[in-house]
């Protein structure tokens, strides 16, 4: 790992916990963000959708405080998703949220009110486009899905396009102040960093942005002992915790964040009633840290701009459980223990934070531990609780070494009110 990606990414590090905004022209069919693809919809089909997208609720403000509240620390909007249509007023494209009945510049609204909460800006830009006529119809052979039918016997200027892309990352770069993090949405096969001319566009952006953190889906490995300038600085494994979290070559972690839809799809979906749990939240967020890692969780706001009750009402109740136990997360990273069979741990410093999920009868044993704990509290009230070695250890080869910590009545994050 270079220094100075390890360095830029410490704050990151340290926020733990992200909100990821899916929104566009794709709420109002309500299928989801591929929905145009997905069921072959034609640009005559979809253009209704760009002369009906009218917000009339979009108040970011709200989303502000709704992540605010849950105790996220950074969000990332789709500034434009693969469907090409732009939230911001791009001057580069007339196919954007300023020509719509919404009539202004959605990302900057965005952009404020977050800011405004102290939370982290993140701008999601999709690499693909199915609305470029230059966006190159590979898919024909390979990935059908992802380009636009109605281009593929288009002799595609593939130049023109990167210069249409290089030029709106300059714009979200240029007319928003400072950007916390870009997240590109992705290489795959034929179409890669040097593809999309990514090095040259990392230097652009690093010029414009010094202290911004790119993803890796430019393409590239983060992994290799000279990453390409392009790698990014962090991985995105997506609707998966990955089992070991992330190491290179040398067995040393690096960053990243899962990033994990809070119901089935990343875009609104009217037919989705799979809202994950307060609960399911807050264990996969512990999980991430505990491997070193961040979770980005999702909510696809609906076509008038409003985040699902449902979504908020799950953000409202992790936040509860973040008020009393955030410490356990922020600027917590895994501990170098075997991960115990009763849940897991996150560390910071000498503090070991024990995530009691499967409560069991009796006290919690740790493994390994014994003379090494000085003191146990419970994080949620702060009471002390009663350690002890186990009683006749040498007939239990399995509890040799380790200390019991007991705890009264059940409590965990069971008691979140799912
Ligand atoms: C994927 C995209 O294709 C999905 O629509 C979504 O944006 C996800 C985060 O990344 O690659």
């Amino acid at each position: 790992m270079v220094d100075d990606r390890w360095s830029r990414t410490a704050r990151f590090r340290q926020d733990r916990f992200g909100m990821f905004i899916h929104w566009g022209l794709y709420a109002i069919p309500a299928r989801g963000e591929w929905v145009r693809s997905h069921e072959r919809i034609s640009n005559e089909q979809y253009q209704p959708y760009f002369e009906a997208f009218n917000p009339v609720r979009y108040n970011p403000k709200e989303w502000a405080k709704a992540a605010k509240t849950a105790g996220q620390k950074y969000a990332i909007l789709t500034t434009k998703h693969h469907d090409g249509f732009c939230l911001f007023d791009s001057q580069l494209t007339d196919y954007k949220a300023t020509n719509t009945p919404a009539g202004r510049d959605l990302v900057r609204e965005f952009v404020e009110a977050f800011r405004a909460e102290g939370i982290g800006i993140g701008f999601y830009y999709s690499l693909i486009d199915w609305h470029h006529e230059d966006y190159p119809a590979y898919g024909d052979r390979i990935h059908p899905m992802r380009s636009n039918e109605a281009y593929k016997d288009k002799d595609h200027q593939f130049e023109r396009y990167l210069e249409y892309m290089h030029g709106q990352v300059r714009e979200l770069l240029t007319g928003y102040g400072k950007i916390d993090i870009m997240w590109f949405d992705f290489s795959y096969d034929e179409m890669t960093g040097e593809k999309w001319k990514a090095a040259e566009l990392v230097q652009m952006i690093r010029s414009l942005q010094p202290d911004i953190l790119i993803d890796n889906r430019l393409g590239g490995h983060i992994k290799a002992a000279e990453p390409e300038i392009y790698a990014g600085d962090f991985y995105s494994p997506e609707q998966i915790v990955p089992p070991g979290g992330v190491v290179n070559e040398l067995g040393e972690p690096l960053p990243w964040e899962a990033c994990i839809t809070l119901n089935d799809n990343w875009g609104y979906h009217a037919g989705d009633p799979h809202t994950k749990s307060a609960r399911q939240v807050v264990r996969t967020l512990v999980e991430c840290v505990s491997k070193n890692g961040n979770l980005l969780l999702n909510v696809g706001p609906d076509a008038k701009g409003e985040i699902p009750e449902a979504s908020l009402d799950v953000l409202s109740k992790v936040g509860r459980w973040m008020e009393r136990n955030g410490d356990s997360i922020y600027g917590c990273s895994a501990a170098n223990l075997p991960k115990p069979e009763w849940g897991r741990y996150t560390q910071r410093g000498s503090r070991l934070y024990a995530h009691v999920f499967d409560r069991g009868i009796g006290p919690i044993y740790f493994a390994g531990l014994k003379d090494r704990i000085r003191r146990a509290r419970l994080l949620a009230d702060g009471s002390e609780l009663q350690v002890s070695v186990p009683w006749m250890a040498e007939q239990y080869s399995d509890i040799e070494g380790g200390a019991f910590i007991h705890l009264p009545g059940a409590e965990s994050d069971e008691d979140i009110d799912t």
